[in-house]
């Protein structure tokens, strides 16, 4: 293309997410572009959820059901209409034999024996941190695909595997813009959606996380049910200098910490012994992402989130994640 042309088209970046998806799907030989269709039904809800998530106060869906989810939480009805855009989008995908989700207490099984393509479940967050929808604030959709084990006596059986298992992981952040954040197992790529086309387009390529950052993200009004260590990293980081920023959206914390580097961590509490993130569609896919782009993810000093063997879909656990030397600076305090 000639600078003439360039200069008009202004160096518009013109990998969209579609376009990814197909140029990893043609590395892989043995591609037969399921993945890629699951991936395409991802892209198209988000697309849905920014649109919702934009006009909630216009059209009037924001604020709660009225009764809590299975997480014991008051459900927001954006939490409803997420959750049902993606099973829907996705029970339309041949390829997705089960899909579980935050919102719902079972897992949902979308083709039984024989029926469809059944490679791969799905497991979501729909709405992370949706209690900020009110506010206006960051609010973010979490997403975790594990192949399906057609051998397994139950398919729900299928779900219950090592975060190490996930083929890909995700989120998309509905803040400022938009932004897709996706790991096929070969490094982190951004995308943000362009309003302008209805496209999400690549930004960065193989982004890695900074090695270090003095800036830690943690809710400072659990701090005296925290197990001491924790409480004594918050004394040296502070006699240290360091931040604090927290959000109260996993999503948009991680973002920040993808980008400028830092450490997030949800310790355990008198309210959640177990921490209160749910391993499987928050902790698990979001350790993958930031582990691709040279970060750490810990459950406890030793202890990596994706080894973590599971046993129910909704449970729950202590993290630690974010720049290396970070976390090993929290790891130093808990031993
Ligand atoms: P707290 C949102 O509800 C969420 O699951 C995460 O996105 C967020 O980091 C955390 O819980 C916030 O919890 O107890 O600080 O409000």
């Amino acid at each position: 293309m000639n600078s003439g042309t360039n200069a008009l088209l202004g160096g518009a970046n013109l990998t969209t997410l579609q376009a990814h998806i197909l140029e990893q799907q043609q590395r892989n030989p043995e591609a037969s572009g399921t993945l890629s269709w699951i991936l395409s039904a991802l892209s198209i809800s988000a697309k849905v959820i920014t649109s919702k998530v934009r006009r909630a106060r216009l059209d009037d869906v924001l604020g709660s059901v009225g009764h809590e989810n299975v997480q014991g939480e008051q459900q927001q009805k954006l939490d409803v209409i997420s959750n049902e855009v993606l099973l829907r989008l996705l029970g339309g995908r041949e390829g997705v034999a089960i899909v579980a989700s935050e919102e719902n207490e079972e897992s949902v099984i979308l083709r039984s024996a024989g029926a469809g393509d059944r490679k791969y479940c799905v497991l979501f967050d729909p709405l992370d941190g949706s209690s900020n929808l009110d506010v206006c604030g960051g609010v973010g959709t979490i997403f975790s695909i594990l192949r399906f084990d057609q051998s397994a006596s139950k398919p729900e059986d299928s779900l219950l595997q090592p975060g190490a298992q996930q083929v890909a992981a995700g989120y998309v952040l509905y803040g400022s813009s938009t932004v897709f954040v996706l790991s096929l197992g070969q490094g982190v790529d951004m995308f943000v959606l362009d309003p302008s086309i209805g496209a999400f387009v690549r930004v960065a390529q193989n982004l890695r996380i900074p090695a270090a950052s003095k800036s830690y993200s943690v809710n400072e009004g659990n701090r005296r049910s925290f197990p001491v260590g924790y409480q004594r990293y918050l004394d040296w980081a502070q006699e240290h200098g360091y931040s604090s920023r927290y959000v109260g959206a996993m999503v948009a914390d991680l973002h920040r910490i993808l980008l400028k580097g830092g450490v997030f961590m949800y310790p355990p509490t008198a309210k959640a012994p177990a921490g209160k993130l749910r391993l499987m569609y928050e902790a698990n896919p979001m350790a993958m992402l930031i582990e691709q782009a040279g970060g750490k993810a810990l459950v406890a000093p030793g202890e990596r989130v994706l080894d973590v063997v599971p046993s129910s879909i909704h449970q729950r656990t202590p993290l630690v994640i974010g720049s290396p030397s970070e976390v090993d600076h929290v790891m130093a305090h808990l031993v």
